[in-house]
């Protein structure tokens, strides 16, 4: 047994910091990481972490430095937490599995079960079971491979995987899901940048990003919106306090003071350590979540108004002549946006929003970045539509300096696309794929998370596989997506520890345990690299460096090839047994089917990888009219009846997505506690509640429906007016499986109508008005957005 207890609450607070890093950023980091792991293997990580021939940090997808600039620690507090977490010397056995029977572990927090360490060999819960036991790897995927094979449509077949998994396990895994004969790759990235891929794709041509590390380095203002990089992207910091040496301004904006977005001491250097820092924002908007789609149009206005009064000063009318279409339609509809509707999206005063404009009026070179706070709200795509606007305007797309900048998640959630994971590819890639390896690709759509949801509880899919993730949790609907998983005939993962998706089972369930990043990766030909792709588009190669975790694991990219030789057969156009023992042969095959792969395993090869060129920046717009497309986007707000708030669900410092480390939040002052809801004094005092009054959040859907997540303690913090914040996954059960953005089809994590009802009142009559409620959508000039005010 172990010592690991399942946490109790006991909640303390202290005032949220004004600055993020600094020496305690390292104290706690090699805290966290001496509990988990020995002396050794912490150095171990941390001297190859993010080194040119080391390991890449499985944290985010924050870019390197180029080789000759990185520094000696190119690594933050949560990248050590994140690789020690899985350099962990803790271990779960056979013998776990015998003494916990999966009731229980249903029982367990998520702190818990990922506490509990490494998993170690496969595990089968056969059908009427109670626990897992042991299975031999060859009867596991024989196993998973008849049930694929018993299906009577390949598409009753789920694939699911994370940004963690590399590139060369992410192209086999869907080179397998297609031969098979589905498109159904539901990833992490339907519930995170999705909104960012689609908009960024029909307005520029290409879903990524378009700006270097040294663009960073060198604009003149950068928006860093909907974002908190001092705890999801803290090496971010770094970036944007070099920005500020040489002379940029930052704008964030952000419905909470993050303190990251304010100063930053960089434990990198002397100065960080001792001195005051440096203060990241300029100007800080305290914005209204879902506000803004409503800011960049007022900026949009202003700038045309900006160009009326001296024509041929604000924009860059020869960009707007030859490389952009639809101006005129956008420049229309923006000039008529209302300062009344947009004042009361975002909550800003018009003063704020003319400072900004006067900042950007005076910048040549202008950023956007941004994440989760833009791509999980109902109109996430028409808000990133409104930035490409917002830059095309001045031509900040495609120069050096200037561009956009969706901020990814996980490691490798980039490069998992490039390599085919979607539900969606386009024909080129199938045809190329199919081309590559004599078979025809379906091409009917698949299945995204949602949708993947839907299919189980509607009994329309019936193994799932998932990889690299944490399905039940990441999902909406708790609840809801629970009862779907149980309804499978089969579910399966593959996985480095213990979560929740393992104790939700199907009749029969699989626990597939593989090498993670930092371990030592040895096949047949000898000791292999994978790759991976960083928010910045540079790819390049990550070398575990420990011994493994256990002697029974099995890599990824073996795990996939013997799964895939057990279901289809031996067959000569896919090497499968190849692909195991030498994964340059891999690469090899990408290089054939992927664009910009060519000759990868040379380019790979050279310290640093090499970048995938961004044609943005080349001025090719690979759009249908070859040229950049100017939107036109109607600003809708959510409907917030009297009495409710607007809750987003985050992520605390001391968490990895659904895997909380600890249960704090030290930035946010929230210690000992992850239950808890963070929401303006004046909010409270309208509710009629007080600061660390126990209530139940209660959310509300337009069809009558009530979702409740229940014992939180509220407590009174600067979160703008109107708006709550809270922790995800432990709030998930909120999300309906129905609200999600238009167009992308992500879950509305960020914008979720709750109403807080005080735990004691619970069970007392308290009927939702369905004709009141959900996230209707008010547009503009209708003058109906109301606010819980
Ligand atoms: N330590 C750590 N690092 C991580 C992760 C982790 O869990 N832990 N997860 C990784 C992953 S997968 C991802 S996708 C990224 C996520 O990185 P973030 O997007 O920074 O993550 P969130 O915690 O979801 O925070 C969203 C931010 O947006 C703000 N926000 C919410 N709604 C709005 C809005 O309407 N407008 C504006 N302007 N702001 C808003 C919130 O206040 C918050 O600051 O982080 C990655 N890095
Ligand atoms: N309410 C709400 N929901 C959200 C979000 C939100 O902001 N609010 N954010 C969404 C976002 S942005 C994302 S990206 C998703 C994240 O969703 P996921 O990516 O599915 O979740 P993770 O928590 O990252 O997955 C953790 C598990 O991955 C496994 N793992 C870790 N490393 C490895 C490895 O190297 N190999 C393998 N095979 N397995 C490994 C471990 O078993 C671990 O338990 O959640 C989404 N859900
Ligand atoms: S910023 Fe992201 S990639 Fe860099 S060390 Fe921190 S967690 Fe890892
Ligand atoms: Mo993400």
């Amino acid at each position: 047994m172990s010592g690991i207890e399942d946490p109790s609450d006991d909640l303390s607070v202290t005032p949220p910091k004004r600055w993020a890093a600094g020496v305690p950023a390292v104290a706690h980091a090699l805290e966290y990481s001496l509990e988990q792991t020995s002396v050794r293997r912490t150095a171990l990580t941390l001297l190859n972490i993010n080194q040119v021939k080391g390991i890449d940090c499985p944290g985010c997808a924050w870019p390197e430095p180029g080789p000759g600039r990185r520094h000696r620690n190119e690594y933050c507090e949560n990248g050590a937490k994140h690789i020690n977490d899985e350099a962990t010397t803790r271990r779960v056995t056979a013998d776990f599995f015998r003494e916990h029977p999966i009731a229980e572990l249903a029982g367990r927090s998520d702190y818990w079960l990922n506490q509990q360490g490494r998993l170690t060999e496969p595990m089968v819960k056969r059908p009427g079971a109670t626990h897992y036991e042991p299975i031999g790897w060859d009867e596991a995927l024989d196993l998973l491979a008849r049930e694929l094979r018993d299906l009577d449509s390949p598409d009753q077949a789920l694939f699911y995987t994370s940004g963690r998994l590399n590139n060369e396990a992410a192209f086999l895994l869907q080179l397998f899901a297609r031969a098979f004969g589905t498109n159904n790759l539901p990833d992490c990235s339907n519930m995170c940048h999705e909104s960012s891929g689609f908009a960024l794709q029909e307005t520029l041509g290409i879903g990524k990003g378009s700006v270097s590390l040294d663009d960073i380095h060198h604009a003149d203002l950068i928006f860093v919106v909907g974002q908190n990089p001092g705890t999801n992207h803290p090496r971010m910091l770094s970036a944007l306090e070099q920005t500020k040496r040489n002379g940029g301004r930052i704008v964030a904006v952000n419905p909470l003071p993050e303190a990251g977005l304010i100063r930053f001491k960089n434990p990198q250097k002397p100065s960080g350590v001792i001195g005051r820092g440096t203060q990241i924002a300029d100007q800080f908007l305290h914005i209204r979540p879902g506000g803004d789609l409503a800011l960049f149009q007022a900026l949009n206005r202003l700038l045309l108004e900006a160009e009326d009064a001296a024509p041929g000063t604000v924009l860059d009318q020869d960009f707007i002549d030859d490389r952009t279409t639809g101006f005129a339609d956008f420049a229309a509809h923006a000039r008529a946006v209302s300062w009344d509707d947009v004042l009361t999206a975002t909550g800003l005063t018009r003063e704020e929003i003319e400072q900004v404009h006067q900042r950007v009026l005076n910048s040549g070179k202008v950023i956007v970045c941004w994440a989760m706070g833009l791509t999980q709200h109902k109109h996430g795509v028409p808000t990133i539509r409104e930035v490409v606007n917002f830059l095309l305007l001045r031509g900040n797309i495609g120069r050096p300096g200037a561009g956009v900048c969706p901020v990814r998640g996980h490691s490798n959630v980039q490069g998992d696309r490039t390599m085919g994971v979607w539900e969606q590819m386009p024909q080129s890639f199938l045809d190329a794929l199919g081309r590559e390896f004599a078979f025809t690709a379906p091409t009917r759509h698949g299945l995204d998370s949602v949708n993947a949801i839907r299919a189980m509880r509607d009994g329309r899919a019936r193994v799932f596989l998932g990889v690299a993730g944490n399905f039940v949790r990441a999902t909406p609907d708790s609840l809801v997506t629970e009862e779907a998983m149980r309804r499978c005939r089969l579910t399966a993962h593959i996985s480095t520890k213990l979560n929740r998706s393992h104790t939700v089972c199907g009749d029969i369930a699989l626990i597939l345990p593989t090498l993670g990043r930092s371990d030592r990766d040895v096949q047949a030909t000898g000791e292999q690299f994978v790759t991976v792709e960083d928010s910045m588009s540079q790819v390049h190669a990550s070398r575990g460096r420990l011994r493994p975790a256990s002697p029974h694991l099995l890599s990824e990219v073996a795990i996939i090839s013997r799964l895939a030789r057990s279901t289809l057969g031996d067959e000569p156009a896919i090497p499968w047994e190849e692909f195991e023992s030498d994964y340059g042969t891999i690469r090899d095959r990408i290089a054939r089917v992927v664009p910009g792969f060519e000759d990868f395993n040379a380019c790979v090869a050279e310290p640093g990888g090499f970048n995938l060129p961004n044609p943005v920046n080349r001025g090719v717009f690979r759009t249908p009219s070859g040229k950049a497309v100017f939107t036109r986007n109607e600003f809708t707000m959510p409907h917030v009846p009297a009495g409710h708030l607007l809750l987003q669900t985050l992520r605390s410092h001391d968490q990895w997505n659904t895997v909380p480390y600890a249960m704090n939040d030290r930035y946010r002052g929230i210690h000992n506690a992850r239950r808890v809801v963070l929401v303006n004094p004046d909010d409270l005092t309208a509710l009629g509640l007080a600061d660390r009054d126990q209530v139940d959040l209660v959310s509300v859907w337009h069809d009558g429906t009530e979702r409740r997540a229940e014992d939180f303690t509220a407590v009174a913090y600067p979160a703008s007016r109107g708006s709550a914040a809270s922790y995800y996954p432990e709030t998930n059960v909120l999300v309906p499986l129905d609200s999600v953005a238009d167009i992308s089809n992500t879950p509305t994590s960020k914008a979720v109508v709750v109403r807080l009802e005080p735990t004691a009142a619970r069970g007392a009559d308290k009927q939702a008005q369905p004709d009141q409620l959900g996230q209707e959508s008010v547009t503009a000039g209708s003058g109906r957005g109301s606010w819980a005010e």
